[in-house]
């Protein structure tokens, strides 16, 4: 046959997608698996834009890779059985693109969707096109479907309208259009009214489209499967007198039920240019009413509406099926097509646990929060570091106390000299040429029960013991039967003869009742136990881990902040430490950055500062 009637499109047709269309390439491949094609209709995809690659798709359950190509050459060699390309290219660029394409003897058929492409440039593309036997849709259209076999971009819609209106499966009644928005209703009367679309493409709506109602016609009449058309004109453009002048001579034979849209116009005085490019009337003849009268006369069946089209379809179908011309196929159900996870969440179809839960930080919306409180107040209500470790740590806005506390914590832990043990850790690491991340956790690592760490521990005894209502000499005899040291009492160098002026401060702080509103009955108990410690030895001092656990558990209780049990919890989990290791953190990071400026090369501890305690030789 002549190769304009020939099809378009079967159940083997393959494509390539100019463009990064992911929605639309997934949408296509969804189709085909209702569908029951066996392969996916898209083979590649090419931008010029973006390197090779390959990218994800499904094929109804199963994962597949989908080449994409920086260029179409490479796209087009590299699978030779592609000959549909539906380019998303945009109006500035769609012109280059399809004369690129049409380079290529494979292609049979371009489906542009851009809209608002120069009449000029549509018309060069037009000849190309003509000359080398390709059939172009569009521009400005969705494209085209073909049930069972192929499906333009998003034509056709969601999947629940594909559904709905059995694309899955070929009907009887081809039909073409202007629109891409109209198909989608005809899709839906044709489904309602017969058994279903066969093919239906919108050829766009510009004054020039790349192929006419007249050629997709013509392709109906010669495809035996087609049993009737459905044509949808519109007021403006004179094409539908060729397919008048078709059935007068006899060239469309098959039922041609046709209704040209827009024939309000008439009643409308002035001159009315309707949505696309093409769609407006000059003269007489271009008047939806004139048209819609022509194709009555030449032997169309035309409704006397557009809300009777569904009727005049009906009717029609059912002559066909009266002389047996159409004989309805069983329905098979079409397989279930995955559906999308944002999608099906979108629509509160589905509930999935979470594999995290927050509380504390949302950075999702327009601004960042802190437990809810968005940073821009945050900083207005000048809460300082103190009040945002509060609203992190433990989703409080903590009183102004409390936060000053925090801060002063956080100062006076920050740095005790190179010679603690993280501090000693973080420079032999730094030196070791290590990273600053490295130097600071290697620090952070000696933290424990001994040096830094006991403020968790201190924060339980010494409640504990509160709470029970041991006096401070049955708590530090308590602890001895036990065998375990009070955490939060002792020091290494620091002693009542030489006290810590950290503890000091955060003692004086806590007693100062304008400052610090509220009571401190914990601090006042550890105070009676540090006098019983010292008095067995000097430097069984509260400590200044000590001092800030117990004056913290102070705030927990005292503060009107925390329930009882929310107090407790903070205890039990742990927080305290992290008092310590956030203000230390400060000065490992600071040894970290003297010992890098300082150039100090790598540390070895010297022999004469060990002592070798070797095991006998002969043992
Ligand atoms: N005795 C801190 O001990 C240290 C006792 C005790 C009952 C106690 C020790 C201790 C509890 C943990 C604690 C935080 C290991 C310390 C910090 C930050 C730092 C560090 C810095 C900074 C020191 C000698 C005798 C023994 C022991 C008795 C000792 N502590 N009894 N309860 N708590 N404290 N850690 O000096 O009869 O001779 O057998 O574990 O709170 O880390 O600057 O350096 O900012 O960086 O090594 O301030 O107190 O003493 O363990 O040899 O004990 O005292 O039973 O008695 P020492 P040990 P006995 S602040």
């Amino acid at each position: 046959s002549h190769p304009l009637h020939q099809s378009l499109f079967e159940n083997n047709t393959k494509a390539i997608i100019w463009g990064q269309q992911h929605k639309a390439i997934q949408g296509m491949l969804d189709f085909d698996f209702v569908c029951g094609r066996h392969s996916p209709s898209v083979v590649a995809s090419t931008y010029p834009f973006t390197g090779d690659n390959k990218q994800k798709y499904y094929f109804g359950q199963k994962e597949i890779l989908i080449p994409a190509y920086k260029s179409m050459a490479k796209a087009f060699a590299s699978h030779p059985d592609a000959t549909v390309m539906v380019t998303f290219a945009s109006m500035r660029s769609v012109f280059e693109t399809v004369l690129e394409a049409l380079q290529f003897s494979q292609i049979k058929v371009i489906a542009i969707i851009a809209e608002g492409v120069p009449e000029n440039q549509t018309r060069k593309l037009l000849k190309v096109a003509e000359d080398k036997g390709v059939t172009l849709i569009g521009p400005a259209t969705v494209g085209g479907i073909k049930p069972g076999c192929f499906k333009i971009g998003n034509t056709g819609g969601m999947m629940d309208n594909i559904l709905a209106s059995k694309l899955y499966r070929p009907g009887s009644v081809a039909y073409v259009s202007r629109s891409g928005g109209m198909s989608n209703e005809l899709n839906n009367i044709i489904s309602q009214n017969t058994n279903g679309v066969y093919e239906g493409i919108a050829i766009g709506g510009d004054r020039y489209p790349g192929s006419t109602y007249t050629d997709h016609v013509l392709r109906y009449q010669h495809d035996d499967r087609v049993k009737m058309i459905v044509l949808l004109g519109e007021v403006g453009g004179v094409e539908e007198y060729r397919i008048v002048e078709l059935l007068k001579t006899k060239q469309i034979t098959k039922p041609l039920v046709a209704w040209c849209i827009g024939t309000c116009a008439d009643h409308i005085t002035s001159e009315v240019q309707f949505g696309h490019a093409g769609a407006s009337a000059h003269g007489e003849g271009e008047t939806a009413a004139c048209k819609n009268t022509a194709l009555r006369s030449a032997g169309a069946l035309v409704p006397s509406s557009f809300d009777d089209l569904g009727n005049k379809i009906r009717e029609t179908y059912e002559e066909l099926l009266r002389l047996q011309i159409v004989v309805p196929q069983p329905e098979q159900p079409p397989p279930a097509v995955p559906m999308d996870y944002a999608w099906a969440r979108e629509l509160g179809l589905i509930r999935k646990p979470a594999s995290f839960m927050t509380s504390i930080c949302d950075e999702r919306g327009e601004e960042l929060n802190y437990a809810g409180v968005p940073i821009t107040k945050v900083l207005e209500s000048d809460m300082g570091i103190g009040g945002v470790l509060g609203l992190l740590w433990f989703q409080k806005r903590l009183p102004p106390h409390a936060n000053k506390f925090i801060e002063i914590c956080l100062m006076l832990t920050a740095d005790h000299g190179p010679a603690v043990s993280g501090a000693h850790n973080t420079i032999v690491c730094a030196r070791a040429g290590k990273d600053l991340i490295s130097s600071l956790t290697s620090g952070l690592l000696t933290i424990g029960d001994r040096f830094g760490g006991a403020l968790d521990g201190a924060a339980r005894q010494f409640s504990e013991a509160f709470d029970q209502g041991w006096s401070p000499n049955q708590f530090v005899g308590e602890m001895r039967k036990r065998g375990t040291h009070i955490m939060g009492i002792g020091h290494r160098v620091k002693s009542i003869n030489n006290p810590d002026k950290r503890v000091e401060i955060l003692t004086r702080f806590a007693a100062d009742k304008k400052e610090f509103a509220q009571e401190t009955p914990l601090l006042d108990y550890a105070l009676e136990v540090e006098k019983i410690t010292t008095a067995k030895k000097p430097n069984l001092i509260l400590n200044v881990d000590g001092a800030i656990a117990i004056i913290f558990v102070d705030i927990l209780r005292n503060s009107g902040m925390f329930t009882t049990a929310e107090a407790q919890e903070v205890i039990e989990i742990g927080a305290l430490n992290g008092m310590f290791v956030l203000g230390r953190s400060i000065g490992f990071i600071g040894h970290y950055l003297d010992q890098s400026r300082l150039k100090q090369g790598l540390y070895r501890h010297p022999w004469d500062d060990i002592s070798y305690i070797m095991p006998e030789r002969n043992l």
